[in-house]
């Protein structure tokens, strides 16, 4: 996500980091790096060059603090204006009404009904009742669509096929709506902003009564955003914006960069087109992962989530008695899949950003998963339970059967036998292994 911008903003930062003395060179250097790199992403103008106005002053004007180094603070500068410049404060929902409505506006295939998938699941995950309801009665798919994401998401959905009136809908269900703490509506799209757009939305308001009103922007508008964003926000009274589609496009800067200056919060970022690929927005985690200071809080919560499901708990304490199996090995990894690719998941750990890691190596490792799965399948209950007793006749046929190598299999079962000496050794507890432990304990996940 945002590759470009975050690699122009890493080598400008690099730079300054190697060095040897903060000069009025270096700083200018870094400035004008700074400005390629948010130009590039389709930053207006405007906004770049106040920016860097605002941290040159900076720079010139305030005094190192002690204790910190003169690079060190050059950096925290340009954090904190990066972070101001995105909005400073994160936004969250609010979602202190029972039921609280959710309301999802936007153009032609901006990514609603997606979203409401992304939300539903989101909140599901953190343990709200969530319900969905599709009032979209132009695009003749939405219904299908957003069933099956409430589905994958596992929340009710409510919706009418073939009904053309979209208040009709909501009412419809209005005795169900008490039994849930979120319900999210998709609204229908238009072209572009018309009084038509504007009047549906303002007569579905009225009738929901929503807690937000969230206006949903495709990324690859860029800069344009600011446009959308203040127009929805004047005449449909957004309380807030959704950023889709971050993952496809060069001009997400732009995008990002101009809702934060539209009088509108932005509160979520879609990073992808599966039904997990949503995080809330956080304008200081967001700079600290562009800038590749790593993003712990954004990855803690990801981590608590996939590991929210009481099963994997169950699991978890399997592992650390020992007495795991295969199923369990399987379900580990499925666990830790939960929180994104391989690739993203490195995004948020503080050092891996840096790292660069081939991003076929990551991938060969995704589709490891996918065979680990079609191997697991072609073996009996015997063998997941005991894998022990599985010889090399028994690997010949699992692997015939599951459509892979000899060798993959016997690479799945030197894994399972690794994980099992980890934990042995884990409980040896010995503090200093433990901890050299804990981070193959992640490894073995992926
Ligand atoms: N890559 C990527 N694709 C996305 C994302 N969000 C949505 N999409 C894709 O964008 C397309 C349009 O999404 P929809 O959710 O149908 O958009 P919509 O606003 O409901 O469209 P209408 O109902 O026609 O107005 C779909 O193909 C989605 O898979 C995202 O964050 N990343
Ligand atoms: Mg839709």
């Amino acid at each position: 996500m945002l590759d470009k911008l975050s690699s122009g903003l890493k080598n400008a930062f690099d730079k300054v980091k190697n060095s040897l003395f903060v000069d009025d060179t270096v700083i200018n250097e870094l400035i004008k790096d700074l400005q390629k790199a948010l130009l590039s992403s389709d930053v207006n103008v405007k906004l770049v060059f106040e920016l860097t106005k605002n941290i040159k002053n900076r720079i010139k004007n305030e005094k190192t603090p002690s204790g910190l180094s003169k690079k060190d603070h050059l950096v925290k500068i340009v954090y904190d204006e990066l972070v101001k410049f995105l909005g400073e404060e994160q936004r969250t929902l609010n979602l202190d009404k029972k039921p609280s409505f959710i309301m999802l506006v936007g153009l032609f295939g901006s990514g609603k009904t997606t979203t409401a998938g992304k939300l539903a699941k989101y909140y599901k995950t953190r343990g709200y009742k969530v319900a969905t309801v599709q009032t979209d009665t132009w695009r003749p798919a939405a219904y299908e669509q957003l069933k099956t994401l409430s589905e994958q998401a596992n929340v009710d959905f409510y919706g009418i096929k073939g009904e053309k009136d979209a208040l009709k809908i909501f009412e419809s269900f209005k005795d169900k709506y008490d039994n849930y703490d979120i319900v999210i509506v998709d609204t229908a799209g238009r072209d572009a902003l018309s009084t038509e757009l504007i009047d549906e939305i303002k007569l579905l308001k009225e009738k929901i009564n929503p807690s937000e009103v969230l206006l949903v922007i495709n990324a690859d508008i860029g800069q344009s955003a600011e446009k959308q964003a203040k127009t929805f926000h004047e005449a449909a009274n957004i309380t807030g914006i959704i950023i889709t589609k971050l993952d496809g496009t060069a001009k997400a800067g732009g995008a990002l960069t101009a809702c934060a200056v539209s009088g509108a919060k932005v509160v979520f970022i879609g990073t992808g087109e599966k039904i997990s690929d949503l995080e809330s927005f956080d304008p200081e985690g967001f700079v600290g992962r562009l800038l590749g200071l790593g993003d712990l809080k954004g990855l803690l919560e990801k981590v608590e989530e996939a590991f929210k499901e009481e099963d994997v708990v169950d699991i978890q304490k399997k592992f650390m008695k020992g007495d795991f199996n295969l199923i369990d090995l399987y379900e580990q990894m499925k666990a830790m899949r939960k929180m994104g690719p391989l690739s993203k998941v490195l995004e948020l750990i503080p050092g891996f950003s840096k790292l660069n890691l081939p991003k076929e190596a990551l991938q060969s490792q995704e589709k490891n998963i996918e065979k680990w799965k079609y191997i697991l399948d072609s073996m009996t209950k015997k063998e997941l339970e005991n894998p022990e007793i599985i010889s090399s006749s028994r690997i010949e046929r699992i692997s015939k059967g599951s459509g892979t190598e000899y060798s993959d299999v016997k690479a799945l079962l030197k894994q399972y036998k690794q994980s099992k000496k980890m934990v042995k050794m884990l409980k040896g507890q010995n503090p200093k292994k433990l901890q050299r432990m804990m981070g193959n304990i992640g490894n073995l996940g992926m």
